[in-house]
């Protein structure tokens, strides 16, 4: 089954939840291990991605341990065409819609993109908008950051993205986040958007969960908690926020 098709039904019937993994962060066996806790919690796919100086070697090793641990989608987020990985499910192909470097806009991209057509790997083509404070991609990166209360903005760039043929939006208030997006910057693009929308950074407990949920996240992506001890119970109450 394609991942598209895989999480359209799963929006259909309601919020699906990603545990994203940093193959730096952690030995490829410890990646499986979270993986797995994930999956047992209610994870409905896995999201490998990184941003700091991601190793070939530590991407293949850890997608490739958790893909044996695991039944649920593997997907892999590239930061750019240095290192890629193929023994996935399927790729996000995300263009980061508020970068001034057309790098991450498009120029990055097409450095992968005639390699993944003819590796005929599934992509999934994703607008990808980061939010305040953005944290490590904003700095890494050249960016024209969303203001947390432009609400305007942020839903004149996910239009864009839909009329430009996208299939989702991502907000992305950034990795370890202090706070997530607004609920009201995510209502305001909810309210203009017929694409789903995915919501990421910074959601830590179940009360961010909910909020979020609440104001019209299709899916919500969590990383940083499952980093740190006691995660376990940490991602089964944000997963009973956003299943109940
Ligand atoms: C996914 O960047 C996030 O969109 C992950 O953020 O680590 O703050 O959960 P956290």
């Amino acid at each position: 089954m394609l991942i598209a098709d895989y999480l359209k039904e799963k929006i259909k019937n309601g919020t699906v939840h990603i545990t994203l993994i940093d193959p730096m962060k952690q030995s490829a066996e410890v990646a499986g291990r979270l993986a797995l806790t994930a999956q047992e919690v209610g994870s409905d796919l896995i999201l490998i991605a990184g941003i700091n100086g991601l190793s070939q070697k530590s991407l293949l090793e850890t997608a490739n341990v958790i893909k044996e641990k695991i039944s649920i989608p593997v997907v892999y987020s590239p930061a750019g065409a240095e290192a890629l990985c193929f023994s996935v499910d399927a790729l996000l192909f995300s263009s980061l819609l508020n970068a001034r470097n057309s790098n991450f806009v498009s120029g990055g991209q097409s450095r992968a993109a005639i390699i993944l057509k003819r590796m005929e790997i599934e992509t999934i083509p994703v607008g990808y908008l980061l939010i305040e404070p953005g944290m490590k991609i904003g700095e890494a990166n050249d960016i024209d950051l969303i203001a947390r209360d432009n609400y305007w903005l942020a839903a004149s760039y996910a239009v864009t993205a839909e009329l430009f043929g996208m299939n989702y939006i991502y907000l992305e208030a950034g990795i370890s986040a202090t706070q997530p997006v607004p609920a009201g910057m995510i209502r305001a693009v909810k309210k203009e958007l017929s694409i789903p929308i995915i919501v990421g950074g910074g959601i830590r407990t179940a009360v961010d969960a909910r909020r979020v949920r609440q104001a019209g996240a299709d899916i919500v992506v969590t990383g940083t908690i499952i980093e740190n001890a006691g995660y376990r119970e940490r991602l089964r109450s944000i997963l009973s926020a956003l299943k109940d």
